[in-house]
């Protein structure tokens, strides 16, 4: 009998890496706990994915989100906003600093896209098709239906926000969504990690294993 036909091998398909990047991992300025342990996963699935694309956390100075830029804030506060509440962060990814390259261990030459996210100062990004007002593209709806993508895969940090409003959004713009749970690792701020999984159930995105993607 030959093997099943790889998920990753259908041009139809995209794997989504996000954010595995250096403020993230332990050590870094937003650290995700056991967040270094997805870097190998996601190398490892990327390789048996025909396309993939990377996201970078990619902030300005002084961005809304940082709890530096609100005087008597302190990180993992909320504050609210024109378009929403706001969690505030410690200072992270800020462009061109060392916390916002990919982690040294990521390998994935074949990756096809960088998708650069929160580059807006006043406008915060987790997911990685629409800014946090819900309504400001990044371009990567239109980038994956030019290529006739129609089915996404996402893995990276942190499941609780920039994958699960990923994957949500490409649920709500018809993509059919997964999340790789076991490649992924949470922040769980304030109930955020179940508030995450109910919206992705709501949503319709399905959770997958590494092992039915690279066994
Ligand atoms: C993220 C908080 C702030 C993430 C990014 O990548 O999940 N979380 N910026
Ligand atoms: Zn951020």
């Amino acid at each position: 009998m030959s093997p099943a036909p790889r998920i990753g091998d259908d041009p139809r398909a995209v794997l989504v890496a996000v954010d595995l990047q250096v403020d993230f991992l332990p050590g870094g300025n937003l650290a995700v706990a056991r967040g270094h342990e997805v870097v190998p996963m996601a190398n490892r699935v990327a390789a048996a994915f025909r396309n993939v694309v990377l996201t970078q956390d990619w902030h300005p100075p002084g961005h809304i989100s940082f709890a530096s830029s609100h005087p008597g804030k302190a990180p993992f506060e909320v504050i609210g906003l024109p378009y929403g509440p706001q969690i505030l962060w410690p200072d992270h990814c800020v462009q061109g600093s060392a916390g916002a390259r990919f982690s040294e261990h990521l390998s994935i030459p074949h990756a096809q896209m960088v998708v650069r996210k929160g580059f807006h100062a006043n406008i915060d990004s987790y997911s990685t098709f629409f800014e946090a007002d819900r309504t400001t593209p990044t371009g990567l709806v239109g980038y994956l239906r030019d290529r006739g993508i129609d089915r996404v895969y996402l893995l990276g940090l942190a499941t609780d926000f920039c994958v699960a409003w990923s994957a949500v959004d490409a649920a709500r713009h018809g993509f059919a969504t997964h999340v790789v749970e076991d490649a992924c690792r949470a922040i769980d701020t304030g109930g955020s990690l179940a508030r995450a999984h109910a919206d992705m159930a709501g949503a319709g995105v399905r959770l997958v294993s590494s092992a039915d993607l690279a066994g």
